[in-house]
């Protein structure tokens, strides 16, 4: 029999292969607890395979709670002899991360949308497997240009199958504000109605983001949302004109910028891609009470324990005002029941022990001053030469930016999140698709694949990368996504 080569992206932290295989037919039950894990392989199989695949008790395939919490929170065992498959798990989460092994251990036509002819066999193995970090995230930015609803569902869809556990949404910036936030309509009735290029932009209600965030978890993914602050604000200033500050823009922003950003006396929306530009008032309260209100709300509708505030780029904030902004800002967050997350620059602020930082800045410069001592805080490695995947593969690529270089499939997959910044505590890694050349669902899909499979097992997986072995795996994922109906993934040179 033509069994598939195993091609799992991550790599599983221990391997063995075992005599014979196992095959999934007509009388094929799935025997599961009640949960994502169970939902989605019966799902899963019943779509390719077109069988039944009954849930219920004495199946062949069986997910179960084991009780050993050794394993870990994602930890797991999978058991594929001839007679079946048993997946074990401390919890539902594990489970499902498991899930996603057997599902890349069966052939690519299981990716399918509809029935396919089989057979569905998979070789019989032995996995034990657990992730090296804890954070293991995606960031799309659907400010840049608006995604809807049904692209991120398909987000989901794809960054869950390589194991990955948080979805970071940029949800404010420069160019839009995209959550509909109920104490202050104008973010959106104003601040949703464009985007990088002069398009029309567009918002999630309260009640589509309720929708993602099911769907997240679903899968077990950890929605993080962010309000990038105090910079990258130029739409809730054009909302809310009084939450801009007193200097006149003109003072700090050279022309042509500056006529863009403000006419007789009020902030316009914006459709550029210069950064690092806006600010919020830092000295006036009501800057705080709009915080407090607009972050009481994320959070009421995040159940996940992290608010990004983001602190990126307020390259015209003074570092008086910067450090005094974020000392009024942070305690809100916490006020809120929640864990901040902040990009780097955020490390000149007093952070509460156990915070994140969002590390972003190239490998290829030196770490800043300000990160020399993170003690108490963790880091998320994002560096932009590694992980930035809004980046062009190379010179040729006809969408994506250059500010950091290019980043080709491999340069994405070989690095060590660990020695970036000698003797910090890394919580994990996450890559970042920031949208300003990217318009379409067929965009992110040739910005991510092949790329977000390395970034995953570099997360995931042991250290030790082996590019030529990797590049073999991957490979053979490209049938995978053409089973799945991925057209627009990056033929890349480098496979
Ligand atoms: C830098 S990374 C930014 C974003 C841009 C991105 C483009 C970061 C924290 N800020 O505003 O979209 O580069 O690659």
């Amino acid at each position: 029999m033509n069994l598939p080569v195993i091609s799992l992206i991550p790599a599983p932290a221990s391997l063995t292969t075992l005599p014979g295989s196992f095959s999934i037919t007509p009388d094929t039950a799935l025997t599961a607890p009640a949960g994502p894990a169970g939902r989605f392989l019966g799902a899963l199989l019943r779509r390719a395979t077109g069988f039944p695949v009954p849930a219920g008790p004495g199946g062949s395939i069986v997910l179960a709670l084991s009780g050993d919490a050794s394993l870990g929170r994602e930890g797991h065992t999978l058991e594929i002899t001839p007679s079946g498959v048993r997946l074990l798990a401390h919890t539902d989460e594990g489970l499902f991360r498991g899930v996603q092994t057997l599902r890349q251990l069966l052939p690519a036509e299981i990716e399918a949308r509809s029935a396919q002819p089989g057979p569905w066999s998979v070789r019989c193995v032995r996995v034990e497997d657990r992730p090296r970090f804890e954070w293991r995230g995606a960031m799309l930015d659907v400010v840049r240009h608006f995604f809807d609803v049904a692209t991120v569902k398909g987000f989901i869809d794809r960054i869950a199958a390589y194991k990955l556990n948080v979805l970071h949404l940029h949800l404010t910036d420069d160019q839009g504000w995209r959550l509909e936030v109920g104490s202050r309509p104008r973010l959106t009735s104003v601040g949703a109605t464009t985007e990088v290029g002069g398009g029309a932009g567009g918002f999630f209600t309260q009640a589509d983001y309720a929708e993602i965030v099911a769907y997240a978890a679903e899968h077990h993914l950890t929605v993080v949302p962010e309000f990038d602050m105090p910079g990258h604000t130029q739409a809730a200033m054009a909302s809310y004109p009084e939450l801009a500050p007193s200097w006149a823009v003109s003072e700090r922003v050279a022309e042509p910028l500056a006529g863009l950003l403000v006419r007789d006396g009020v902030r316009q929306l914006y459709t550029g891609t210069e950064v690092g530009f806006s600010e919020l008032a830092v000295d006036k309260d009501s800057t705080y009470e709009f915080l407090d209100d607009v972050l009481g709300e994320f959070a009421a509708l995040s159940p996940g324990p992290y608010l990004h505030i983001g602190g990126d780029e307020a390259l015209r904030t003074t570092p008086e005002d910067y450090a005094r902004f974020m000392a009024r800002a942070v305690p809100l967050v916490i006020a809120h029941g929640k864990t901040v997350v902040a990009w780097q620059e955020a490390a000149a602020a007093v952070l509460p022990p156990g915070s994140l930082l969002q590390y972003w800045r190239p490998t290829t410069e030196p770490v800043p001053e300000i990160l020399r001592d993170t003690t108490g805080l963790r880091l998320i490695m994002s560096p932009a030469d590694r992980t930035y995947l809004d980046l062009k593969y190379d010179e040729t690529t006809p969408i994506g930016l250059t500010w950091a270089g290019t980043v080709g499939v491999r340069q994405s997959y070989e690095w060590e999140p660990t020695s970036v910044v000698p003797g910090a505590e890394i919580a994990g890694v996450e890559a970042a698709l920031w949208t300003e050349t990217i318009t379409s669902a067929d965009d992110i899909d040739f910005m991510i694949f092949p790329r977000l499979p390395g970034v995953a097992e570099v997360g995931w997986s042991a250290p030790g990368r082996d590019w030529a072995e990797y590049s073999r795996r991957l490979h053979a994922h490209q049938a995978r996504w053409d089973s799945a109906g991925i057209t627009s993934y990056h033929r890349s040179v480098e496979l």
